[in-house]
């Protein structure tokens, strides 16, 4: 199927009892069994529903997965990764991913003797060269969160397979439009649902997309386990959602090119991060591994009080935390989504105090040029 006929289908059936074409949110705690140990195969909330079985499903045929495991917010599903090692393990990951990942491994899991090691992954050497003896897991964004740097996906799968770790990609940037991982031989695939996947700002959640039977079965036990499940209300909502995103991505990547072109020629930024414009070191790969370039675009306005005028003085853009969502979003990587980076990492990667991110909505172009040009002046 088409990806859009899967987005609209996919997991879901009209409602055997009453024939709902929308899959009911199955707001219960408990079932009720018929006699001990013959039930429906649904025993608890946290272990078995409907709506979640069915936004899973939805979500892994368009990730080309076999398996979802949806959890409370992106960084439960980053957690419950994390039980796929044990303390004494290595792993490596993107040096530059969302500052949540980084507090997370390096302020949480770090206490529990799990190894990192942060290395710019857009050069596949630096890989290699980062695998110890007790590596298991290989953790990469991309794009990454805010700097758009981009990893090669087939290339790293590559050297996971040889060296038997297990490759993540953190997919949000990109959503299952414009990306598949899991087809470029990755083995986990992990969303922040809360972005592009529901779009509308009102959910948060996460989710992962394996092919793998024994990383499922784990993961699926640790989803019962540690219990970071979504709401049957949030799964309702984001099954909703997944069947206008590639209408969606489709509009956030027209509108992203348009202000990443307007930005580079009015000469208001001084540098633009965006894979879709040919200068982007990695535009050839971009064009290669996925099928569009993304809502996503960061600019360092050279000066912090450029920066700051500018998100002080928007209309139409929302200062704000998060991305991905129908309304345009802008915000300051540095003091909001990567202050827990310490500020050296920081500004070596490019998150400067005058590095101003935006999340492209879908709202009219023309619109979201002059706020910003009426900002500035
Ligand atoms: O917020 P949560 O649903 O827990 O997702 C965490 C997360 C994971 N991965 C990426 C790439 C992300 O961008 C995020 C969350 N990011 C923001 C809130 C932000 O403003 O960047």
């Amino acid at each position: 199927m088409g990806f859009s006929t899967d987005a609209i289908h996919a997991g879901q059936r009209p409602d055997p009892v009453t024939g709902a074409v929308i899959t009911p949110i199955y707001q219960t705690s408990t079932y009720a069994q018929e006699e001990l140990g013959k039930h429906k195969g649904f025993e608890y909330g946290r272990t078995h529903n409907l709506t979640r079985q069915s936004l899973e499903a939805n979500i892994a045929a368009l990730e080309k997965g076999k398996y979802g495991i949806a959890f409370s917010s992106g960084l439960a599903a980053t957690h419950a990764l994390m039980g796929l090692v044990k303390a004494g393990d290595h792993i490596i990951v993107s040096n530059n991913v969302y500052g949540g990942t980084y507090r997370l491994f390096e302020l949480i899991m770090r206490d529990y003797s799990l190894e990192f090691s942060w290395v710019d992954t857009s050069d596949l050497k630096n890989i290699e060269n980062a695998v110890r003896k007790n590596t298991k897991l290989v953790y990469l964004e991309t794009p990454t969160n805010p700097m758009l740097n981009l990893t090669d996906l087939k290339g790293a799968s590559e050297i996971c397979k040889k060296n038997n770790l297990i490759s993540i990609v953190d997919n949000t940037f990109m959503s299952p439009y414009f990306q598949n991982p899991l087809t470029l031989g990755c083995d986990i695939v992990l969303h922040s649902s809360t972005k592009y996947i529901n779009g509308h700002s009102d959910v948060i959640g996460g989710i992962v997309i394996t092919d793998n039977e024994k990383i499922h079965e784990r993961l699926r036990y640790i989803q019962n386990a540690i219990g970071a499940v979504p709401s049957p209300f949030d799964c309702w909502l984001v099954l909703r959602s997944t069947k206008t995103l590639a209408v969606r991505m489709e509009r956030h990547n027209k509108n992203a090119i348009e202000l990443a072109n307007f930005l580079v020629n009015s000469k208001i930024a001084k540098k633009i991060y965006y894979p879709g414009l040919p200068d982007h070191p990695k535009h050839e790969l971009a064009k290669k591994q996925m099928r569009g370039f993304g809502g996503m675009i960061s600019a360092d306005f050279g000066e912090v009080d450029k920066a700051k005028t500018l998100l002080k003085n928007v209309r139409i853009f929302t200062l704000g935390e998060s991305l991905g969502g129908v309304e345009s979003l802008i915000s300051h990587p540095a003091s909001m989504t990567h202050a827990s980076v310490p500020k050296e990492e920081r500004e070596e990667m490019g998150i400067t105090d005058s590095l101003v991110r935006f999340s492209v909505g879908i709202e009219d172009i023309e619109d979201l040029i002059s706020d910003i040009q009426n900002a500035l002046t």
